[in-house]
């Protein structure tokens, strides 16, 4: 009987071990749970740390811009090849995470499609390279927050033109539209546009070897290093609000690559203080 006893005993034991390990499982993962709620509550709408912006903290037009050209400019810098695969994370289909979202066209295309051929995506300089002649050396034409997935072809036909109201749909335009000197991206994006050249123009203060970017209002600025056009971008930036896609995308080049921000899908109301 003793000999029976003390297994079951033991088996008792390790049952009961078994239980409270079962409770205490649940119990550990419930506090990191309650830690991350409690830090979404206490930071409302940021996804990251407010104090980034301590140093524009009550400053207004170019004080504004020159505050946050500095906190800006703190960065790691991608190498061109690098963008591949951070393209593939920051703008990866949010219901299919074999694939990235084209940004003007929409379209959801496999990963594995980058490259150069008809039918593959590949780098889109929103702020266009020729306007400043920056390139593809390691700096602005690196930039992961101008840079986007795009249908080669579309890519093409968006070249280097400024961004406009009008024009005609082509092959993949997604409701983008273009005509001979200007490009209208689809509605979605068109903030996400605006908040980009903005960024490039407060990134870019000739003050690194590279030019001095900055918005304008025409649509023929071929080489010179602006981009318009500015009036037409602050009324997109204001019809299309950062959205959670353009928001996590931000968080994304922040936390793993470049550990810079834009300031103008953080802080909306800061286009129109500085322009
Ligand atoms: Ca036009
Ligand atoms: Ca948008
Ligand atoms: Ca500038």
């Amino acid at each position: 009987m003793l000999a029976i006893r003390i297994p079951r005993r033991k088996a008792v034991a390790l049952a009961t071990a078994a239980v409270l390990a079962g409770l205490a499982a649940p119990a550990a993962t419930a506090t990191p749970a309650t830690a991350t709620a409690t830090k979404t509550v206490t930071t409302t709408t940021a996804s990251y740390d407010p104090a980034y912006y301590d140093a524009a903290a009550g400053k207004t037009g170019t004080a504004l811009k020159s505050a946050l050209h500095t906190i800006i400019s703190d960065q790691t810098k991608l190498s061109y090849s690098a963008v591949w695969e951070a393209l593939k994370v920051t703008d990866q289909d949010p219901n299919n995470s074999n694939n990235v979202i084209l940004l003007y066209s929409g379209i959801s295309r496999s990963k594995s499609l980058n490259g150069g051929d008809v039918g593959d995506w590949n780098r889109e300089h929103v702020w266009a390279k020729s306007h400043g002649d920056f390139g593809t050396s390691t700096g602005p034409g690196t930039d992961l927050h101008h840079l986007r997935p795009e249908d080669v072809q579309v890519n093409s036909i968006r070249g280097n033109k400024d961004f406009d109201n009008g024009g005609g749909s082509f092959t993949n335009s997604g409701g983008s539209l273009t005509d001979s000197n200007s490009f209208e991206p689809r509605d979605a994006v068109k903030g996400d546009v605006a908040r980009m050249i903005l960024y490039m123009a407060v990134r870019y203060e000739g003050t690194d070897g590279w030019p001095d970017l900055e918005p304008n209002d025409s649509v023929t600025n071929g080489t010179n290093p602006y981009h318009g056009r500015l009036s037409v971008l602050k009324q997109w930036h204001q019809e299309d609000p950062p959205s959670t896609f353009e928001r996590n995308r931000n968080d994304v080049i922040h936390d793993s690559y470049q550990h810079n921000r834009n300031p103008f899908i953080d802080h909306p109301e800061w286009v129109e203080s500085i322009w």
